[in-house]
């Protein structure tokens, strides 16, 4: 019984965070994993900003070369980390 109880908090937490992930992934017109366990985001317009795998916004040089988790390329456009990070510091509140 108690395991069960613990079962469905989990899942429930999982629910959660994949929700509170919306703010940000809401603003871009795409996202994509990377390999590094990044993720790259595609705002209107074609500029990008990236979140790195702990989930903060953070720099990357423009026309750097980045690998996705499928193995295509992609040349950095733009650096809107101002532009992200206050949308990931929305969807982590609290967490
Ligand atoms: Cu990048």
């Amino acid at each position: 019984m108690l395991k069960k109880l613990l079962m469905a908090a989990a899942l429930s937490a999982i629910a959660a965070s994949a929700i509170a992930d919306n703010a940000a992934r809401a603003q871009a017109e795409q996202t994509i994993a990377m390999k590094d366990g990044s993720t790259l985001y595609i705002f209107k317009g074609g500029k990008m900003a990236m979140e790195d795998k702990l989930g903060r916004a953070t720099r990357m040089e423009q026309g750097v070369v980045m690998e996705t988790k499928d193995g295509q390329k992609l040349i950095m456009h733009g650096d809107e980390v101002g532009r992200l990070a206050p949308l990931l510091k929305q969807d982590h509140r609290g967490a």
